[in-house]
């Protein structure tokens, strides 16, 4: 499978990042993606977005929203350890990572207003009723990239609460269908094509409605750590064509090295982990940084 991935130094988050990540609660990372890398990966949405709505796999809107990004779409799986992005998720999380949920969304101009619905959310689902911390531990890192014109507000853009990730709870209304005004400080984020969005999955945030001309294209891959369970598609991946392309921390990143133990996850291997492999040959694990300690 050819990709026009250009060959690029890893590199690990600066301090400053760090700390505009720690304060905000995400980091914009523009052109991260080069326009012929836009064009390949839009033409590999394209595609499933044309397969789904060929098979009735659309909303009844038009729009998609497809788990499982590179499962159903392996195009994208170069997206996973994209070398200009990927060093803020290893920075954070450290090499015993893999991709927990990732979802493909396309959202096209809605013919008619939608009814309200409140779509704010930390992601992470129970992990937000079971543990019992305030604030929540971070546990998930998500990286967004945008493959369409998102650059003015209005065209779907995803809505933050910038610094609200040390927040547990976000006053809303008391059931999503009822009309309420949007949280105190928020903001549409806007972006260009090949920009990526890196963010804590505690953030609140929310997908907007597109009444645009633009369709809004973009594809969501959140981390976490192996010892924690993936809820994307990991069944007979390695028996699918496309496998041999990918590189060892791909498979990784897909949930798929080591003995299939719980104490592979658990980390116990760092020696078979292709991720620690990677990183000690280029020297950025990290005594300073626990998750990065060699
Ligand atoms: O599609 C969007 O803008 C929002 C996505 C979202 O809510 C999420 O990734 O958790």
């Amino acid at each position: 499978m050819s990709t026009p991935v250009v060959n690029q130094a890893w590199k690990a988050m600066t301090r400053a990042e760090r700390e505009q990540f720690d304060e905000d609660g995400f980091l914009l990372i523009p052109g991260a993606l080069s326009a012929d890398e836009v064009d390949y990966y839009q033409a590999a949405v394209d595609g499933v977005y044309q397969k789904a709505s060929q098979s009735g796999g659309l909303a009844a809107d038009g729009s998609l929203h497809l788990l499982s990004a590179a499962p159903n779409c392996p195009e994208l799986a170069t997206l996973l350890d994209h070398p200009a992005v990927f060093g803020y998720v290893w920075s954070m999380l450290g090499w015993n990572t893999h991709v927990y949920h990732s979802h493909i969304d396309v959202h096209p101009k809605l013919a008619e207003r939608k009814p309200f619905w409140w779509q704010w959310h930390q992601d992470g689902g129970r992990q937000n009723r079971e543990i019992e911390t305030d604030p929540r531990p971070r546990m998930s890192v998500k990286l967004a990239f945008w493959l369409s014109d998102v650059s003015r507000p209005g065209r779907g853009n995803l809505t933050v609460v910038p610094g609200s990730h040390r927040t547990n709870w976000l006053v809303g209304p008391p059931s999503r269908g009822i009309e309420w005004p949007q949280p105190e400080g928020a903001v549409q984020i806007t972006v260009n094509p090949g920009d990526v969005l890196f963010f804590d999955r505690r953030l609140w945030h929310a997908r907007s409605d597109n009444y645009s001309d633009v369709t809004r294209k973009v594809v969501f891959v959140g981390y976490t750590y192996r010892w924690i369970a993936i809820r994307d598609e990991v069944a007979d991946l390695s028996e699918r064509p496309w496998w041999n392309s990918l590189t060892p921390v791909q498979r990784q990143l897909l949930g798929t090295v080591g003995d299939g133990t719980g104490d592979h996850f658990w980390g116990h291997f760092p020696d078979t982990t292709p991720l620690y492999g990677e990183l000690a040959a280029r020297g950025l694990l990290d005594p300073e940084h626990p998750p990065l300690i060699p």
